[in-house]
This record gives structure tokens, sequence and C-alpha cells, in this order.
């Protein structure tokens, strides 16, 4: 029974830790179309978890995250790298193989606010206007990129690392 007892405390311990560390994802789900000013997630392809923080700093402090997996993109909401940011983690880096490595659907409160993007780990960023690579892609975005352009700025619902 003991060991019970201290296990469940431990869960709601944790429970407590990782509410109080990730303010901005409670708010971007009640806040509905888009994210709040000056936040900063990182979303974790391989386990779909996302968390967020008051600055991109801190959102990018781990080159690696726990798993291993590595930054691959950054996305912002406003250009020249500016408003929230959006960064990717996934499972290993891009290979240069003509085919599309990764992909990610933007959770509602990203989708259709892009407006400048940084590709990491060996990826090239496309911008695709609907959900599941659908719709007519823009890309790829070789290099750090401070104006999408026209046909993709705040369209982007999806985005595939290739
Ligand atoms: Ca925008």
């Amino acid at each position: 029974m003991r060991p019970r007892q201290v296990g469940r405390r431990a869960v709601l311990v944790i429970v407590a830790v990782l509410a109080a560390v990730v303010p901005g994802a409670a708010a971007a789900q009640a806040g509905g179309q888009s994210p709040r000013p000056d936040t900063h997630c990182r979303y974790h392809s391989s386990t779909g978890e996302t968390r967020c923080f008051s600055t991109l700093a801190e959102a990018t402090a781990q080159p690696r995250d726990a798993r291993g997996d590595v930054i691959q993109a950054t996305l912002f909401t406003d250009p020249d790298y500016g408003g929230s940011s959006f960064t990717v983690y996934g499972s290993e880096m891009c290979e240069k193989d003509g085919v599309v490595n990764f992909q990610i659907n933007l959770p509602d409160d990203w989708k259709d606010v892009v407006s400048s993007v940084q590709p990491w780990g060996g990826c090239w960023i496309w911008l695709y206007p609907e959900p599941d690579l659908g719709g007519e892609r823009d890309g790829p975005f070789k290099e750090n990129t401070p104006d999408v352009g026209s046909m993709m700025n705040d369209r982007t619902q999806s985005v595939g690392l290739s």
C-alpha cells in the first residue's frame, strides 16, 4: 500500500509542475484563433507534445530534446522572425533525397499566422495552405526567410520538411 500512495503523490506533483511551466499552452487553447503575443512553443513531432515558453531562447535551449530529437524548423507569426514562434523538433536531420521527410499539421491556433521561417537540421521548409500537405505549396525555403511572401503569408496550415 505504501509504495502506491507515494507513487500517486509523485504523479500529482509532476502534474502540478507541468501546469506551472506551460501557461502558454493552456492560454493558447483557451484563446482560440491565434497564439498569444510573445508565446514561444516547441513541438515534438515524435510525441505530438507542445510546450510553450515566454522566450524563444527557452523554447530552443536544447539543441536536442530528451529523446535526442533535433530542431528542424522555427516558424514565426511576424516578419523578420518576430511575434510568437513555433519550433519543430523531429527524430533526425532531413535527407536530401528528393522527398518530404517530415510533415506537421499546425495546431489550430498556429494556422494562418506564419510570416517568416528559419530552417534547421539540414531541412528545407515547404508551406501548405491546407492540412496534410494539401493545396498549392510554396518553397522550398532553404535559408532563413524574413518574409515568406504574399503567396503564403498568414496562410500556412501544414509544413513539409525535406
Ligand atoms: Ca503573420
